[in-house]
């Protein structure tokens, strides 16, 4: 089995990137980071795109088959005008991850301001209208992902807050989705490892008969600057403050010419993933802040690696 390791464990699709700056019908500087879901038989894509000015709003993108996705001639939510929300994303709307949660489209994102990134939500039942429910973090905290369900009574929420120089990966717990608390860590960086100076979330936590599938952000800080990757991690179904495994290898490292050349290089970066028939996971993500592409993945093979070698979440030897 550990064959295996060496090759990303995320195959390419053959067209990416499947989504580009000339895939936008209004003027901007570019699109990355997308949050994705199913509404009946369509693919949404819901895409980060920084408009001219540097600030990042949303824009929603349409398929019929999770390939070829038509974007919508208007952005699908702008920083807000309306306080309490106006103050704290003046500098944009970044990254957003949609969890479908007892029969509603929820959208964590952050909101970026003077004051720093810091949790917003919302949610949609349809893409056509969207709700702002609340600011649910203070700064500096962002890549906020929720369950797709309660787990002993409680809402749960990934994050992560930066605090004493390191961005490590933390749990939320709340009644109402609104007030959040019991906060602990539960993944730090990695000395050695690919993962050794920052980690957070990237698509919502799956739930699979062996724990929840968490795929993260790992960045390690090169003489070239920081390499973005991405890795998996199993948290106990029950306890998800309980690591189970965590890969000692990425599943995915930029390799492609779009994954290395672009506003920032060396850079991949998910915010969902759609679970299909037969365990195959369809991976969106960012390449190098400047284009959409799209991974698959097998659910099961994710775990098998997952599980291989040298995990606790130690500094490397
Ligand atoms: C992170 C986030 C991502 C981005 C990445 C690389 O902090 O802002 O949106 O893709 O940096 O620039």
């Amino acid at each position: 089995m550990f064959k295996k390791l060496g090759r990303d464990a995320v195959e390419r699709w053959h067209k990416n990137p499947i989504i580009t700056l000339d895939s936008v019908p209004f003027p901007c500087n570019t699109v990355f980071n997308a949050a994705c879901a199913k509404l009946g038989e369509e693919y949404l894509l819901l895409l980060r795109v920084e408009d001219m000015s540097g600030r990042s709003v949303f824009a929603l993108a349409r398929s019929d088959d999770g390939y070829r996705f038509t974007v919508d001639p208007e952005p699908a939510m702008e920083p807000s005008k309306e306080e309490p929300f106006r103050s704290y994303e003046r500098r944009g709307i970044e990254d957003p991850r949609i969890t479908y949660l007892e029969g509603e489209y929820y959208i964590m994102y952050t909101a970026y301001s003077r004051y720093g990134a810091r949790l917003a939500l919302a949610k949609t039942s349809d893409f056509e209208t969207y709700t702002r429910l609340g600011l649910i973090s203070q700064p500096e905290n962002k890549d906020g992902c929720l369950f797709p369900r309660k787990i002993n009574g409680r809402h749960v929420r990934l994050d992560r807050p930066y605090g004493g120089g390191i961005g490590n990966m933390w749990l939320s717990y709340s009644d109402d989705l609104l007030h959040w608390g019991d906060s602990e860590v539960v993944m730090t960086t990695r000395g050695g490892y690919w993962d050794q100076d920052r980690i957070g979330a990237c698509t919502p936590p799956i739930e699979t008969d062996r724990g929840w599938l968490h795929i993260y952000h790992g960045v390690k800080v090169t003489s070239a600057g920081p390499l973005y990757r991405m890795g998996t991690v199993l948290f106990d179904l029950d306890n998800p403050a309980k690591v189970l495994c965590r890969s000692v290898v990425p599943i995915l490292t930029p390799r492609e010419y779009y994954e290395r050349v672009g506003d920032i290089g060396n850079v991949v970066f998910s915010c969902g993933a759609i679970l299909e028939d037969g365990g195959r996971l369809r991976i969106y993500y960012g390449a190098a802040d400047t284009c959409i592409c799209l991974g698959f993945a097998d659910v099961d093979d994710l775990i098998d690696r997952c599980q291989l070698g040298y995990n606790d979440g130690d500094e490397m030897e």
